[in-house]
Protein backbone atom coordinates (compact mmCIF):
# COMPACT_ATOMS: atom_id res chain seq x y z
CA UNK A 1 0.00 0.00 0.00
CA UNK A 2 2.58 2.56 1.13
CA UNK A 3 4.85 1.43 -2.30
CA UNK A 4 1.59 2.45 -4.08
CA UNK A 5 0.93 5.64 -2.58
CA UNK A 6 4.11 6.57 -3.15
CA UNK A 7 4.38 5.47 -7.06
CA UNK A 8 1.04 7.82 -7.24
CA UNK A 9 2.78 10.72 -5.88
CA UNK A 10 6.10 10.00 -8.04
CA UNK A 11 3.93 9.93 -10.88
CA UNK A 12 2.17 12.92 -10.02
CA UNK A 13 4.84 15.51 -9.56
CA UNK A 14 6.79 13.89 -12.53
CA UNK A 15 4.18 13.77 -14.93
CA UNK A 16 2.02 16.99 -15.81
CA UNK A 17 -0.58 14.93 -17.62
CA UNK A 18 -1.38 12.60 -14.39
CA UNK A 19 -2.00 15.34 -12.14
CA UNK A 20 -4.00 16.85 -15.06
CA UNK A 21 -6.29 14.14 -15.07
CA UNK A 22 -7.03 13.22 -11.51
CA UNK A 23 -7.83 17.11 -11.76
CA UNK A 24 -10.52 15.69 -13.85
CA UNK A 25 -12.60 14.35 -10.87
CA UNK A 26 -11.67 17.31 -8.49
CA UNK A 27 -15.03 19.00 -8.58
CA UNK A 28 -17.14 15.57 -7.89
CA UNK A 29 -14.94 15.03 -4.97
CA UNK A 30 -17.72 14.18 -2.75
CA UNK A 31 -19.26 11.61 -4.81
CA UNK A 32 -16.50 9.85 -6.24
CA UNK A 33 -15.44 9.10 -2.63
CA UNK A 34 -19.01 7.69 -1.57
CA UNK A 35 -18.81 5.58 -5.41
CA UNK A 36 -15.54 4.27 -4.24
CA UNK A 37 -16.71 3.49 -0.85
CA UNK A 38 -19.58 1.74 -2.45
CA UNK A 39 -17.53 -0.25 -4.46
CA UNK A 40 -15.34 -1.14 -1.40
CA UNK A 41 -18.12 -2.75 0.57
CA UNK A 42 -19.64 -4.27 -2.28
CA UNK A 43 -19.82 -7.95 -2.51
CA UNK A 44 -21.28 -8.44 -5.50
CA UNK A 45 -21.73 -5.97 -8.65
CA UNK A 46 -23.75 -5.89 -11.63
CA UNK A 47 -22.70 -3.56 -14.77
CA UNK A 48 -24.76 -2.60 -17.30
CA UNK A 49 -24.42 -0.29 -20.18
CA UNK A 50 -26.44 1.25 -22.89
CA UNK A 51 -27.55 -0.97 -25.62
CA UNK A 52 -26.31 -1.27 -28.90
CA UNK A 53 -22.53 -1.24 -26.90
CA UNK A 54 -20.25 0.92 -28.76
CA UNK A 55 -16.10 0.40 -27.81
CA UNK A 56 -16.59 3.05 -24.71
CA UNK A 57 -19.36 0.60 -23.32
CA UNK A 58 -17.58 -2.39 -23.83
CA UNK A 59 -14.27 -0.79 -22.86
CA UNK A 60 -15.54 0.74 -19.60
CA UNK A 61 -17.67 -2.21 -18.39
CA UNK A 62 -14.72 -4.56 -19.37
CA UNK A 63 -12.18 -2.44 -17.40
CA UNK A 64 -14.56 -2.44 -14.66
CA UNK A 65 -15.40 -6.26 -14.58
CA UNK A 66 -11.27 -7.25 -14.20
CA UNK A 67 -10.44 -4.05 -11.39
CA UNK A 68 -13.67 -5.59 -9.47
CA UNK A 69 -12.61 -9.00 -9.79
CA UNK A 70 -9.15 -8.30 -9.32
CA UNK A 71 -10.56 -7.92 -6.03
CA UNK A 72 -12.20 -10.52 -5.19
CA UNK A 73 -15.91 -9.56 -5.89
CA UNK A 74 -18.29 -11.23 -7.88
CA UNK A 75 -19.38 -9.31 -10.93
CA UNK A 76 -21.50 -9.68 -14.09
CA UNK A 77 -21.21 -7.15 -16.65
CA UNK A 78 -24.58 -6.88 -18.88
CA UNK A 79 -24.80 -5.81 -22.48
CA UNK A 80 -28.52 -5.31 -23.96
CA UNK A 81 -27.88 -6.39 -27.53
CA UNK A 82 -24.65 -8.24 -28.43
CA UNK A 83 -20.96 -6.90 -28.90
CA UNK A 84 -19.85 -6.20 -32.12
CA UNK A 85 -17.70 -8.01 -34.13
CA UNK A 86 -14.98 -5.59 -34.13
CA UNK A 87 -14.77 -5.32 -30.24
CA UNK A 88 -14.81 -8.93 -29.75
CA UNK A 89 -10.75 -8.38 -29.45
CA UNK A 90 -10.92 -7.15 -25.96
CA UNK A 91 -9.91 -8.60 -23.21
CA UNK A 92 -12.49 -10.86 -21.60
CA UNK A 93 -15.07 -9.87 -24.75
CA UNK A 94 -16.38 -13.37 -23.85
CA UNK A 95 -17.41 -12.27 -20.31
CA UNK A 96 -19.93 -10.21 -21.47
CA UNK A 97 -23.72 -11.54 -21.21
CA UNK A 98 -26.28 -11.06 -23.16
CA UNK A 99 -28.77 -12.80 -20.83
CA UNK A 100 -30.74 -10.12 -19.00
CA UNK A 101 -29.30 -11.04 -14.95
CA UNK A 102 -31.43 -11.01 -11.78
CA UNK A 103 -30.96 -7.59 -10.63
CA UNK A 104 -32.00 -7.96 -7.00
CA UNK A 105 -29.14 -10.48 -6.36
CA UNK A 106 -26.47 -8.40 -6.68
CA UNK A 107 -25.72 -5.80 -3.45
CA UNK A 108 -24.58 -3.08 -6.12
CA UNK A 109 -25.55 -2.01 -9.97
CA UNK A 110 -23.41 0.54 -11.30
CA UNK A 111 -24.82 1.62 -15.05
CA UNK A 112 -21.78 2.84 -17.24
CA UNK A 113 -21.83 5.17 -20.37
CA UNK A 114 -25.55 5.06 -21.00
CA UNK A 115 -27.45 8.84 -21.08
CA UNK A 116 -30.81 7.41 -20.77
CA UNK A 117 -31.63 4.85 -18.18
CA UNK A 118 -34.13 3.39 -20.94
CA UNK A 119 -31.20 2.32 -22.76
CA UNK A 120 -29.76 0.07 -20.67
CA UNK A 121 -33.18 -2.60 -20.46
CA UNK A 122 -33.14 -2.22 -16.60
CA UNK A 123 -35.01 0.99 -15.87
CA UNK A 124 -37.66 -0.74 -13.77
CA UNK A 125 -35.33 -3.15 -11.59
CA UNK A 126 -32.76 0.17 -11.24
CA UNK A 127 -35.92 2.22 -10.18
CA UNK A 128 -36.12 -0.34 -6.93
CA UNK A 129 -32.40 -1.01 -5.78
CA UNK A 130 -31.15 0.33 -2.86
CA UNK A 131 -27.30 0.66 -4.44
CA UNK A 132 -26.90 1.96 -7.54
CA UNK A 133 -24.49 3.87 -9.57
CA UNK A 134 -24.18 6.15 -12.69
CA UNK A 135 -20.87 6.70 -14.10
CA UNK A 136 -21.18 8.49 -17.71
CA UNK A 137 -19.78 11.51 -19.30
CA UNK A 138 -22.81 12.64 -21.31
CA UNK A 139 -24.03 16.12 -20.28
CA UNK A 140 -27.86 14.89 -20.87
CA UNK A 141 -27.93 11.78 -18.24
CA UNK A 142 -30.27 12.83 -15.72
CA UNK A 143 -28.68 10.92 -12.70
CA UNK A 144 -31.53 8.87 -11.75
CA UNK A 145 -29.49 6.32 -9.59
CA UNK A 146 -28.55 6.87 -6.03
CA UNK A 147 -24.82 7.83 -6.74
CA UNK A 148 -24.53 9.57 -10.02
CA UNK A 149 -20.64 10.61 -10.89
CA UNK A 150 -21.76 12.50 -13.95
CA UNK A 151 -18.56 14.29 -15.97
CA UNK A 152 -19.27 15.96 -19.06
CA UNK A 153 -15.39 17.81 -19.16
CA UNK A 154 -14.25 13.87 -19.68
CA UNK A 155 -14.07 12.35 -22.97
CA UNK A 156 -15.33 9.22 -22.48
CA UNK A 157 -16.72 6.91 -19.47
CA UNK A 158 -13.36 5.26 -19.71
CA UNK A 159 -11.54 8.39 -18.91
CA UNK A 160 -13.46 8.78 -15.81
CA UNK A 161 -12.86 5.02 -14.23
CA UNK A 162 -9.08 5.50 -15.17
CA UNK A 163 -8.87 8.56 -13.05
CA UNK A 164 -11.26 7.03 -10.51
CA UNK A 165 -8.78 3.62 -10.48
CA UNK A 166 -5.77 6.12 -10.81
CA UNK A 167 -7.41 8.44 -7.22
CA UNK A 168 -8.18 4.97 -5.67
CA UNK A 169 -5.39 3.03 -5.99
CA UNK A 170 -6.76 0.39 -8.01
CA UNK A 171 -3.89 -1.00 -9.67
CA UNK A 172 -4.94 -1.12 -14.20
CA UNK A 173 -3.37 -4.05 -16.08
CA UNK A 174 -2.74 -4.70 -19.42
CA UNK A 175 -6.07 -5.66 -20.15
CA UNK A 176 -7.78 -3.14 -17.99
CA UNK A 177 -5.68 -0.44 -20.00
CA UNK A 178 -6.84 -2.01 -23.98
CA UNK A 179 -10.03 -2.02 -22.32
CA UNK A 180 -9.76 1.32 -21.06
CA UNK A 181 -7.58 2.85 -23.90
CA UNK A 182 -10.49 1.47 -26.38
CA UNK A 183 -12.86 3.36 -25.05
CA UNK A 184 -10.57 6.58 -25.14
CA UNK A 185 -9.58 5.72 -28.77
CA UNK A 186 -13.46 5.36 -30.16
CA UNK A 187 -15.11 7.91 -28.08
CA UNK A 188 -12.31 10.79 -29.21
CA UNK A 189 -12.85 9.79 -33.24
CA UNK A 190 -9.62 7.97 -33.24
CA UNK A 191 -8.04 11.30 -31.10
CA UNK A 192 -9.82 13.60 -33.95
CA UNK A 193 -12.51 15.12 -31.94
CA UNK A 194 -12.95 18.21 -30.50
CA UNK A 195 -12.29 16.12 -27.14
CA UNK A 196 -8.49 15.30 -27.70
CA UNK A 197 -6.97 17.19 -24.78
CA UNK A 198 -3.20 17.59 -23.74
CA UNK A 199 -4.52 15.50 -20.66
CA UNK A 200 -6.20 13.07 -22.70
CA UNK A 201 -3.22 12.34 -24.75
CA UNK A 202 -0.96 11.80 -21.57
CA UNK A 203 -3.51 9.70 -20.19
CA UNK A 204 -3.55 7.54 -23.37
CA UNK A 205 0.28 7.45 -23.07
CA UNK A 206 0.24 6.31 -19.39
CA UNK A 207 -2.41 3.54 -20.63
CA UNK A 208 0.46 2.35 -23.60
CA UNK A 209 2.72 2.51 -20.53
CA UNK A 210 0.84 0.02 -18.79
CA UNK A 211 0.50 -2.55 -21.83
CA UNK A 212 -1.99 -1.27 -24.08
CA UNK A 213 -0.93 -0.71 -27.95
CA UNK A 214 -2.96 1.36 -29.41
CA UNK A 215 -2.01 0.20 -33.20
CA UNK A 216 -3.56 -2.98 -32.17
CA UNK A 217 -6.74 -1.46 -30.78
CA UNK A 218 -6.63 1.20 -33.97
CA UNK A 219 -6.29 -1.98 -36.15
CA UNK A 220 -9.59 -3.91 -34.68
CA UNK A 221 -11.44 -1.12 -34.43
CA UNK A 222 -11.15 1.17 -38.08
CA UNK A 223 -8.79 0.05 -40.13
CA UNK A 224 -10.37 -3.79 -40.56
CA UNK A 225 -13.24 -3.92 -42.84
CA UNK A 226 -14.97 -7.02 -44.29
CA UNK A 227 -16.78 -7.27 -47.62
CA UNK A 228 -20.41 -6.90 -46.08
CA UNK A 229 -18.67 -3.45 -44.28
CA UNK A 230 -17.59 -2.17 -47.88
CA UNK A 231 -20.07 -2.71 -49.52
CA UNK A 232 -22.78 -1.08 -46.80
CA UNK A 233 -20.66 2.34 -47.22
CA UNK A 234 -20.80 1.97 -50.49
CA UNK A 235 -24.88 2.15 -50.21
CA UNK A 236 -24.46 4.84 -47.94
CA UNK A 237 -22.29 6.86 -49.50
CA UNK A 238 -23.52 6.62 -52.73
CA UNK A 239 -26.74 8.31 -51.33
CA UNK A 240 -25.04 11.34 -49.61
CA UNK A 241 -27.48 14.75 -50.44
CA UNK A 242 -27.36 17.79 -48.63
CA UNK A 243 -30.46 19.13 -47.09
CA UNK A 244 -31.39 22.64 -49.12
CA UNK A 245 -33.30 23.78 -46.13
CA UNK A 246 -30.66 22.61 -43.12
CA UNK A 247 -27.62 22.31 -45.38
CA UNK A 248 -27.00 19.01 -43.42
CA UNK A 249 -25.46 16.12 -45.50
CA UNK A 250 -27.79 12.71 -44.80
CA UNK A 251 -27.61 9.99 -45.86
CA UNK A 252 -29.92 6.89 -45.64
CA UNK A 253 -29.72 2.64 -45.30
CA UNK A 254 -32.48 0.67 -45.35
CA UNK A 255 -33.24 -2.51 -43.88
CA UNK A 256 -33.24 -4.26 -47.31
CA UNK A 257 -29.83 -3.01 -48.15
CA UNK A 258 -28.60 -4.54 -44.73
CA UNK A 259 -29.65 -7.58 -45.37
CA UNK A 260 -28.76 -7.27 -49.58
CA UNK A 261 -24.92 -6.77 -48.27
CA UNK A 262 -25.05 -9.52 -45.42
CA UNK A 263 -24.35 -6.30 -43.40
CA UNK A 264 -25.76 -5.17 -39.38
CA UNK A 265 -25.89 -1.89 -37.87
CA UNK A 266 -22.30 -2.41 -36.26
CA UNK A 267 -20.68 -2.44 -40.11
CA UNK A 268 -22.19 1.28 -40.23
CA UNK A 269 -19.79 2.15 -37.55
CA UNK A 270 -17.70 5.72 -38.62
CA UNK A 271 -19.70 6.51 -41.36
CA UNK A 272 -21.69 9.43 -40.42
CA UNK A 273 -18.52 10.68 -39.47
CA UNK A 274 -17.20 10.66 -43.33
CA UNK A 275 -20.30 12.00 -44.01
CA UNK A 276 -19.52 15.32 -41.47
CA UNK A 277 -16.36 15.71 -43.85
CA UNK A 278 -18.28 17.51 -46.07
CA UNK A 279 -17.35 21.34 -46.49
CA UNK A 280 -20.35 23.63 -46.13
CA UNK A 281 -22.20 21.76 -44.21
CA UNK A 282 -24.30 22.29 -41.09
CA UNK A 283 -23.68 18.77 -39.75
CA UNK A 284 -23.99 15.30 -40.72
CA UNK A 285 -26.85 12.60 -40.24
CA UNK A 286 -27.36 8.99 -40.91
CA UNK A 287 -30.71 7.02 -41.04
CA UNK A 288 -30.65 3.08 -40.68
CA UNK A 289 -33.71 1.29 -40.45
CA UNK A 290 -31.29 -1.95 -38.23
CA UNK A 291 -34.64 -3.60 -37.83
CA UNK A 292 -37.93 -3.47 -40.08
CA UNK A 293 -39.87 -0.61 -38.49
CA UNK A 294 -36.83 0.58 -35.83
CA UNK A 295 -34.74 3.53 -37.02
CA UNK A 296 -30.99 4.29 -35.46
CA UNK A 297 -30.60 8.06 -36.32
CA UNK A 298 -26.71 8.96 -35.71
CA UNK A 299 -26.01 12.58 -35.93
CA UNK A 300 -22.33 14.98 -35.61
CA UNK A 301 -21.28 18.09 -36.80
CA UNK A 302 -17.91 20.03 -35.93
CA UNK A 303 -17.22 22.87 -33.47
CA UNK A 304 -16.70 25.73 -36.12
CA UNK A 305 -20.21 24.59 -37.64
CA UNK A 306 -21.95 26.08 -35.02
CA UNK A 307 -24.74 23.46 -34.32
CA UNK A 308 -25.70 21.35 -31.16
CA UNK A 309 -26.60 18.34 -32.81
CA UNK A 310 -27.31 16.89 -29.31
CA UNK A 311 -30.69 19.23 -29.26
CA UNK A 312 -32.05 17.81 -32.70
CA UNK A 313 -31.48 14.07 -30.81
CA UNK A 314 -33.34 15.81 -28.11
CA UNK A 315 -36.82 17.18 -30.20
CA UNK A 316 -36.37 13.59 -31.57
CA UNK A 317 -36.33 11.46 -27.97
CA UNK A 318 -32.63 11.09 -28.13
CA UNK A 319 -29.22 12.59 -26.71
CA UNK A 320 -25.84 12.38 -26.20
CA UNK A 321 -22.99 15.75 -26.84
CA UNK A 322 -22.87 18.59 -28.79
CA UNK A 323 -21.20 17.22 -31.45
CA UNK A 324 -22.25 13.16 -31.26
CA UNK A 325 -25.70 12.08 -30.93
CA UNK A 326 -28.16 8.98 -31.36
CA UNK A 327 -31.99 8.98 -31.75
CA UNK A 328 -34.44 6.50 -31.99
CA UNK A 329 -37.40 6.48 -34.20
CA UNK A 330 -39.96 3.74 -35.44
CA UNK A 331 -40.59 4.25 -39.17
CA UNK A 332 -39.59 3.03 -42.44
CA UNK A 333 -37.19 4.60 -44.71
CA UNK A 334 -38.65 4.13 -47.94
CA UNK A 335 -38.13 6.05 -51.72
CA UNK A 336 -40.91 7.63 -52.98
CA UNK A 337 -40.43 10.11 -56.36
CA UNK A 338 -36.78 9.84 -55.94
CA UNK A 339 -36.89 11.51 -52.56
CA UNK A 340 -35.59 9.64 -49.34
CA UNK A 341 -38.84 9.69 -46.47
CA UNK A 342 -39.53 8.28 -43.02
CA UNK A 343 -42.59 7.21 -43.26
CA UNK A 344 -45.11 5.22 -39.96
CA UNK A 345 -44.77 1.94 -39.87
CA UNK A 346 -47.97 1.13 -40.92
CA UNK A 347 -48.08 3.42 -44.36
CA UNK A 348 -45.06 1.65 -45.92
MN1 LIG B 1 -18.95 7.19 -24.17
Amino acid sequence: MEQNTQQRLTRGSTNLGSSENIGLLQPYQTVVQAVVERLRSAKSVLIGTHEHPDGDAAGSSLALLHALRMQGKKATAYIPDPLPDFLSFLPGAEELTTVKPQVASFDTVVLLDYTQLYRTHLEAEVAVHPNTICIDHHHDNEGQTKLNLIVPEAAATAHILADLFAGSEIPVTADMATCLLTGIFTDTGSFMHDSTSPAILDLASELMGKGARLSHIAHETYQKKDLPGLRIWGRALSRVMVNQTTQASVSVITHQDLTDCSATLDDLSGVVNLLNTLPQTTYAMLLTEYQPGKIKGSLRSEPHKGVDVSKIAKRLGGGGHKLASGFEVEGHIVERGGAWRVVPAKLA
